[in-house]
C-alpha cells in the first residue's frame, strides 16, 4: 500500500477517534448539533478529508472513497445514538416531574343559590297542597299594587319614603300580591294560586334590602273559612319546618285581609327553649321561643268587589312570606347580606 493511502486512511481513523471521544460531551441537543457540524458539515473535518482525497490519484480513489463513506456513517450512527440518548432523558426528567398520583384541577360547579333553594322548596310544598303558580310584571302601575289591594291613596305604604316610584302611577311592585289581582281578573273562583318572585321596597339597613323575594298565596271559593287558613298555613310550615314544629297565630293588620293575623313557629334553633344548651339566650328568637314566620288573613270584602267578585258568594284567605327570611331560619344563615355578596365560598356550601 503506497504510504500516500495509508496516511489518509489513518488520518480518517484518527477522525473516527476523535469524534469518539466527544461522548458524553453534549450536554443538549444544541450541543450535539454543534458537534455534527464540526464533523460532518459541509466545512467540517470529513469535508476537509475529502478535499484530500479529490487530489489523490485516481488509482488510489476507490480504496480511499469506501473508507471515507464507512468513517461517515460511523460518525453520523454515533452522533445519532448520542442524540437518542439526550431525548430519552429530557423525556425521564420530565415524567420525574410529572406525578401521577396528584389529584386533577377540578372544575368549578356551580349551585343554586340558597334563595332560589328556599323558593323551589316552599313552591314544591304548596304545590303539593293543590296551588298553581303564578307570575306577573314587577313594574305596576298604582291600582294593582295599592288600589285593588284596599291601600286607600293616603295609606304611609304608598309614601316615597317605603315605595320605589318609576313615575306618578308607576311602581316597582312592593308585593307579589298584584299577580293575585290578576289572577283573580282573569280566571273566576274557585282559585288557588301562589305568586313567587321578586319584590321592592325603599329600605336598606342590616335586615332590609331593597330587593327581596317573597311568595304569596290566594285561596277564593265559597265558604273558605279561618279553620281552612289555619288548617292549610299549619300543615305547609309543618312540611316546610318538621312535623314536630308548634305553630300559633296571632292578630295583626292589613289593609287587603279582615281579620288579619302573623303566624310565629317554635324557634327553629332552640326548639321553642329560648335558650341555647349551655344557658344562654337564643340569638334566633332572641330568649321568646317563637319565629315569625308568615302574616296572612280573610280576603277582604273590597278587594273581591275590586277585581269582580261577589263579596256576598265567596270568601278566601292569603297569606305572604319573605324567602330570605326563610333561608335564614332554614339554612342557619345570621346575616341578611349574605345573599346578595355572591362570595363562593358561601354559595358553594349549598352545592
Ligand atoms: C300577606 C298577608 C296577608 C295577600 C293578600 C293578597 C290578595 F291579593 F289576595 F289580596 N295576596 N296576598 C296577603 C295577605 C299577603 O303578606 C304578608
Amino acid at each position: 500500500m503506497s504510504d500516500e493511502l495509508k496516511t489518509f486512511l489513518e488520518g480518517l481513523d484518527s477522525l473516527a477517534r476523535e469524534c469518539e471521544a466527544c461522548k458524553g460531551q453534549a450536554a443538549s441537543l444544541k450541543e450535539l448539533e454543534e458537534i455534527r457540524v464540526e464533523y460532518l458539515g459541509r466545512k467540517g473535518k470529513l469535508a476537509q478529508n475529502m478535499q484530500t482525497l479529490a487530489k489523490l490519484p485516481n488509482e488510489l480513489k476507490p480504496e480511499a472513497g469506501r473508507k471515507a463513506n464507512e468513517v461517515k456513517q460511523a460518525i453520523t450512527a454515533m452522533i445519532d445514538a448520542w442524540q437518542d440518548e439526550l431525548n430519552k432523558a429530557a423525556a425521564a426528567a420530565s415524567l420525574s416531574r410529572f406525578d401521577p398520583s396528584m389529584p386533577g384541577r377540578k372544575p368549578g360547579v356551580g349551585s343554586l343559590h340558597p334563595v332560589t333553594l328556599a323558593m323551589d322548596e316552599i313552591c314544591e310544598v304548596l304545590v303539593g297542597l293543590g296551588f298553581e303558580h303564578a307570575t306577573g310584571p314587577e313594574v305596576e302601575n298604582d291600582w294593582h299594587n295599592f288600589e285593588a289591594l284596599n291601600i286607600p291613596q293616603e295609606h304611609p305604604a304608598r309614601d316615597m319614603q317605603d315605595t320605589l316610584y318609576v313615575s306618578e302611577n308607576i311602581v316597582l311592585r312592593t308585593h307579589t300580591s298584584p299577580v293575585q289581582i290578576r289572577s283573580m281578573l282573569n280566571k273566576k273562583p274557585p282559585l288557588a294560586v301562589i305568586a313567587p318572585g321578586k319584590v321592592y321596597r325603599r329600605d336598606s339597613d342590616l335586615t332590609h334590602t331593597p330587593m327581596f323575594h317573597q311568595i304569596e298565596g290566594l285561596l277564593v271559593d265559597r265558604e273558605v273559612s279561618m279553620g281552612d287558613l289555619r288548617g292549610t298555613l299549619t300543615a305547609f310550615v309543618r312540611q316546610l319546618f318538621g312535623q314536630k314544629t308548634d305553630v300559633r297565630f296571632r292578630p295583626s293588620f292589613f289593609p287587603f285581609t279582615e281579620p288579619s293575623a302573623e303566624v310565629d313557629i317554635s324557634c327553629v334553633m332552640c326548639g321553642g327553649e329560648g335558650k341555647n344548651q349551655d344557658g344562654s339566650t337564643c340569638r334566633v328568637c332572641k330568649g321568646t321561643g317563637w319565629v315569625e314566620i308568615l302574616g296572612c288573613g280573610m280576603v277582604d270584602p273590597n278587594v273581591f268587589k275590586s277585581v269582580g267578585y261577589d263579596p256576598e258568594l265567596y270568601t278566601g284567605f292569603a297569606f305572604g312570606l319573605g324567602v330570605e327570611r326563610v333561608a335564614m331560619l332554614k339554612y342557619g344563615i345570621g346575616d341578611l347580606r349574605m345573599f346578595f355578596e355572591n362570595d363562593v365560598r358561601f354559595l358553594e356550601q349549598f352545592a
